[in-house]
């Protein structure tokens, strides 16, 4: 490469702000994962990302891997799944679930199925490799992921020369960036190449300073049983290019890798694109975006792209601190903390687990991508577990649960925008497999928005719309965002509640409920029942469609009266609500899963839908419906506590709203030390990163829940946290709270709220009823009494 004069000032430069003296490895602080040797397996590399793209790095010392992943790209082209017969067998389905005849039901959902019946799969797009010269023996070698630096390091001593290597992805950028330093000049020498596991990807130096590589989706026959479909033309093309620059040495093309030659520092740049504009437009440049991409990023000095990216990070992931326990620099590497969490006394990986959380979701879900699919946006297989799509029936919202109490409002921009494309391929599902208008979604979608049932008989589940319609509702219920209620969650809201009403039909003479209004087909997600001792998933009017449809209809009731409009439909959805049959208590004193009280197959099952209205939902609680909340929880006991990384955190959640803060942390327990990898990513198995952001959820629904007008302080506390502190969590209501406590005491709690509006908070038995002011902190002792301002 030529040094310009511009390019040495540059260097020079960045050689007086960054010390070429890579700091010793950091002393392992409360928000950073730590290991010391390099990733030997994919789950033990360390995930950054920007929202659109994700990296895995590894921390090898003789050849770096930095495996790449865009959020756009994903198997097959823009498709409409809808298969315009589908409908014709809606009646006769019915009449064999309202007959008991389930099994030539399950037979009949073949011909409903989605045009294909399986969906498409997300992809993985290129891996970096860093292939180092031998420089002799290694120590001292540290690899850490510091949560507010959003920043994977590597730091070695090899052949006496300590190096240090740190890997972000910045948003304000939109470029991974890798950063090479050492304690002594003209040490670095190694080759740079790139890679992807995509069938003909093509990869070449374009430039003395620059490597490109691109490619197209390639037709694929996936193997059957992967819940994957196969496709017969060429899909999405994409593009990644990487610039490097050097500061002293040298870099040049050496075949068809750059070469870097005795350099002091290094830094590179990837940018990567596809074609995809929307689910119906593939047609953007993605080689013109990678290259402005990488182009831009590579005009700004390193420490420029440091800064933003921090600022940027930071602004996010700041907003909420939590301290569980006192702080005890452990000196444990992260994986022996994950696998000790069981027996040991280490609430502040607690707090990690949490903080985790948050910082995959601000890694994985960013304006301008893709929601976080089952994977988040790290995958590295052609053929991911269960595609790495997104499903419905728990996984995508379980994803986002964390995100308003969290504070973390931005990342649900791209399920907003996910939920608004739903609503188009939604009315086409609704219309021709229904007949109805509104909105549809079954247990799955893909990048090209499907909606129709898919997979199998489990797949005739018409009720994804209505749960995420009820998450839009709750995000307005935390943000009080009125725009954001008419624009957005209110034709969301709109559509689900046209679609219910459209299908909702009476229950016949004969059966239980005859004359109430029931869903039909209906099932309760994944499970199954005994019926004349064969297994059964159909039925009709399963609990939790019951739950989401009441929760909706409340919703919709109140949502329209905000922005006083639809005043008829308001009428006919209360006359409706009027008419569902009520939940009911089994004879096991469980709070029952179907219409009738079947025997499960399998009564460990690992999803327990029939409790989503006591969490995610509100409908049971334990001041508002004791005898449900009592039921709920004998379901609990039934369950047990196994399970799957994604179900053991949604117990840890449910046994929180049950105010019992000692079983949520056994679960917890359970969570983190049997279904967390290495580099504490969740397992299902396999990595599965549902698990994650639910457990994080259930953290903090364990310090903080909120309902309309209530907000409970502390309502789950186990022992095992006894002192700590919190600030930034968010109640509904728009309420910023801070909390402290000791010997599992609160002992201050400082609430600020948005907007002026009354408010009881409840810690224990005590209770204060506020009238909160706009912006105005309130200050409570540890008996909720309020302080004045300059106590
Ligand atoms: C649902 C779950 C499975 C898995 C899959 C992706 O089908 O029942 O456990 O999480 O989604």
């Amino acid at each position: 490469m030529k040094t310009t004069r511009r390019r040495v000032l540059e260097g020079s430069a960045a050689l007086l702000a960054v010390p070429l003296m890579p700091a010793a490895a950091a002393e392992p602080a409360g928000l950073t994962l730590h290991y010391e040797k390099p990733a030997a397996e994919w789950t033990d590399a360390l995930p950054v990302g920007n929202g659109r793209l994700g990296a895995m790095v590894f921390g090898g010392v003789a050849s770096e891997r930095i495996q790449i992943n865009e959020a756009t790209l994903w198997g097959g082209g823009p498709h409409d799944y809808v298969a315009p017969d589908a409908g014709k067998h809606l009646a006769e389905l019915r009449r064999l679930i309202f007959a008991g005849q389930i099994e030539a039901a399950e037979q009949l959902t073949a011909q409903m199925m989605g045009a294909p019946p399986v969906l498409l799969p997300y992809q993985p797009f290129c891996d970096l490799w860093l292939t180092f010269e031998d420089a002799g023996e290694t120590d001292d070698y540290a690899r850490t992921l510091a949560l507010d630096d959003a920043t994977v390091a590597i730091a070695y001593r090899r052949g006496g020369v300590r190096f240090r290597r740190d890997v972000f992805v910045s948003y304000p950028d939109k470029a991974l960036v890798v950063r090479l330093t050492a304690d002594r000049r003209g040490k670095h020498n190694f080759s740079i190449g790139l890679s992807s596991p995509q069938p003909e990807a093509a990869s070449e130096v374009t430039a003395d300073d620059t490597l490109q590589l691109q490619g197209q989706i390639q037709a694929r026959e996936n193997p059957p049983g992967s819940w994957i479909a196969s496709w017969n033309s060429q899909g999405l093309r994409y593009a990644a290019v990487l610039k490097v620059k050097v500061d002293g040495g040298s870099v040049k093309r050496d075949g068809a890798r750059l070469s870097v030659r005795n350099a002091d520092a290094v830094t590179i740049l990837l940018g990567g694109a596809t074609g995809f504009v929307t689910f119906r437009d593939v047609g953007a440049d993605a080689l013109a975006r990678a290259a402005e991409f990488a182009g831009a990023a590579a005009l700004k000095p390193y420490n420029r792209l440091k800064r933003a990216h921090l600022a940027d990070f930071r602004a996010l992931f700041h907003r909420v601190q939590l301290q569980l326990g006192p702080h005890r620099p452990s000196h444990k590497t992260t994986d022996v903390r994950i696998r000790d969490f069981k027996t040991a006394d280490d609430p502040e990986l607690a707090a990690l687990y949490y903080q985790f959380g948050r910082y995959l979701l601000i890694s994985s879900s960013r304006p301008g991508g893709q929601p976080a699919n089952l994977q988040g946006i790290w995958n590295q297989d052609l053929v991911p577990a269960w595609g790495s799509k997104m499903t419905t029936n728990i996984n995508l919202e379980m994803n986002y649960w964390l995100a308003d109490s969290g504070a973390l409002w931005e990342t649900q921009e791209t399920l907003w925008n996910l939920i608004g494309d739903l609503q188009v391929t939604g009315a086409e599902t609704a219309r021709a497999n229904y007949g109805a208008g509104g909105w549809v979604l079954h247990h799955n979608t893909d990048l090209w928005r499907a909606t129709t049932p898919v997979d199998g008989a489990w797949g005739m589940w018409p009720m994804g719309g209505v749960w995420l319609a009820n998450q839009m509702w709750d995000h307005y219920r935390y943000s009080r965002d009125d725009a954001f209620l008419r624009a957005r969650a209110y034709p969301a809201m709109k559509g689900a509640v046209r679609f219910v009403l459209d299908t909702l039909v009476e229950a016949p003479q004969g059966l239980h409920f005859a004359g109430r209004l029931v869903t039909n087909p209906s099932t309760s997600p994944e499970n199954a029942y005994l019926l004349n001792g064969r297994r059964a998933g159909l039925t009709y009017a399963a609990s939790m469609d019951l739950e989401m449809i009441a929760a909706l209809f409340d919703a919709f009731a109140e949502a329209s009266a905000l922005l006083d409009t639809d005043g008829d439909l308001r009428e006919q959805v209360l006359k409706a609500k009027d008419r569902l049959p009520p939940l009911q208590i089994g004879s096991r004193g469980q709070l029952q899963e179907w219409i009738e009280d079947y025997p499960e197959t399998e009564p460990e099952h690992r999803h327990v839908s029939h409790l989503w209205a006591l969490y995610p939902g509100q409908g049971i609680s334990l001041r508002g419906t004791p005898e449900l909340a009592a039921a709920a929880k004998r379901s609990l006991e039934l369950r047990g506590d196994g399970g799957t990384g994604w179900a053991k955190a949604w117990k840890v959640a449910l046994w929180a709203r049950l105010g019992d803060g000692d079983h949520a942390h056994r679960l917890l327990k359970g969570l983190i030390s049997d279904s967390t990898l290495p580099n504490m990513f969740d397992v299902c198995p396999p990595f599965q990163i549902d698990g994650n952001f639910g457990g994080a959820a259930a953290i903090s629904e364990m310090l903080l829940q909120s309902d309309d007008g209530e907000i409970a302080l502390l309502p789950a506390l186990p022992g095992a946290w006894s002192e700590g502190r919190v600030q930034g969590l968010r109640a509904r209501g728009g309420v910023k709270v801070d909390m402290e406590w000791r010997d599992r005491r609160l002992t201050s709690a400082m609430l600020v709220s948005g907007a002026d509006h009354p408010e009881e908070v409840r810690n224990g038995g005590k209770r204060v009823k506020l009238d909160l002011v706009a912006n105005t902190p309130v200050r409570l002792d540890a008996n909720l009494r309020p302080r004045s301002r300059k106590a």
